[in-house]
């Protein structure tokens, strides 16, 4: 890095230190890259408030319930209450859901936009393109500004570096470098916040149903093609998609409640391709027995009265025929 660059680097932190009431913005479908930046400002500097306004993407999500935090969404109104506006990793202006009319510090890893430059409001733009993400840039902004950073920040930071570098696969060496040394200022590892950003802050009721669901689950194999059938209380959809990624092709869920069944089926990508459409599919058997099926190719669903067991048999049945009706096996390494 050098000096004028540093030079810029510490009027941002000027700003950031500044009494006046501060919120972080970022691109719309807000990633962990974005968040986790956003994340580490607010924690390693007082008086930040972080606005999540045009959302946050799922694995965002996922790791913002693991440490913990929650964001608001803010109106332009109380966008426009703030004296000053940091915005990361957005690359141009027109990713923000809104854009209040504050004074800006734009701090960015994408390639130079002039869209920010035109901007009359924008103090500061600096990007780094040579940065993989928005986080090592954070990150050395606070050591430069000797912050001590605090072990949530560490990881919101790690977590941005991960998904921007596809998990490590991107990263160049100072990328590596910069990671090494933020895993070892925490005890914190790289399997942690992968297993964060994949798993969703789930209810336990909604774990254990997708794991009852795997206790119970009744497999068939025919013509190459495995089949997974099982039952629960609720969220037959969840434990639907849990057992195709146990290895299903189809899964098939049902439960019983009050005189009525619900079915939530789920179809393996390999088995769309082969023309296999469940959301049709369903909605044929529930013409056949009385329900209401449909859905999409891939996910799809059928509730109507009567016992989950037996249209479970029936869809089992039925999608066998299918099966025969197509030329040929279609065995899984043909499939895959
Ligand atoms: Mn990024």
């Amino acid at each position: 890095m050098d000096t004028g660059e540093n030079e810029t680097l510490l009027k941002i932190i000027e700003f950031l230190e500044t009494d006046r009431k501060k919120v972080v913005l970022f691109h719309r479908n807000g990633d962990p890259d974005a968040v986790g930046s956003a994340v580490a400002l607010s924690l390693c500097l007082p008086g930040i408030t972080v606005s999540a306004t045009g959302g946050v993407s799922s694995t965002a999500k996922n790791i913002s319930s693991f440490l913990g935090l929650e964001f608001s969404e803010h109106t332009l109104e109380e966008l426009e209450e703030f004296d000053l506006a940091i915005v990361l990793d957005t690359s141009s202006p027109s990713q923000l859901e809104i854009i209040p009319s504050i004074p800006k510090v734009v701090i960015d890893h994408h390639a130079r936009n002039s869209a920010w430059e035109e901007r009359g409001d924008v103090l500061i733009y600096y990007t780094d393109p040579e940065k993989r993400s928005c986080a090592e840039i954070i990150y050395y902004l606070m050591k430069l500004a000797g912050k001590k950073i605090p072990e949530k920040a560490l990881t919101a930071l790690l977590a941005g570096i991960l998904t921007d570098t596809g998990h490590l696969t991107f990263a160049v060496p100072e990328t590596l470098r910069t990671a090494a040394e933020l895993l070892g200022k925490t005890d914190i590892t790289i399997e942690d916040i992968h297993n964060a950003l994949n798993t969703k802050g789930e209810n336990v009721s909604k774990r254990i149903a997708k794991l009852k669901a795997a206790q119970r689950v009744r497999i068939e194999e025919f013509r190459g093609i495995i089949m997974a059938i099982s039952e629960v209380n609720a969220f037959e959809g969840d434990a639907a998609r849990a057992l195709l990624m146990l290895g299903a092709d189809v899964a098939w869920v049902g439960s019983s409640r009050k005189g009525g069944y619900r079915i939530s089926a789920r179809a393996s990508s390999a088995l769309i391709k082969k023309g296999f459409h469940l959301g049709k599919f369903l909605e044929g058997v529930g013409k056949e027995v009385n329900g209401q099926g449909g859905g999409h190719p891939g996910a799809a669903g059928l509730s109507g009265t009567g016992d989950a067991e037996a249209v479970l048999h029936i869809c089992r049945e039925k999608f066998k025929c299918w099966l025969r009706e197509q030329n040929g096996n279609l065995s899984v390494s043909q499939v895959k």
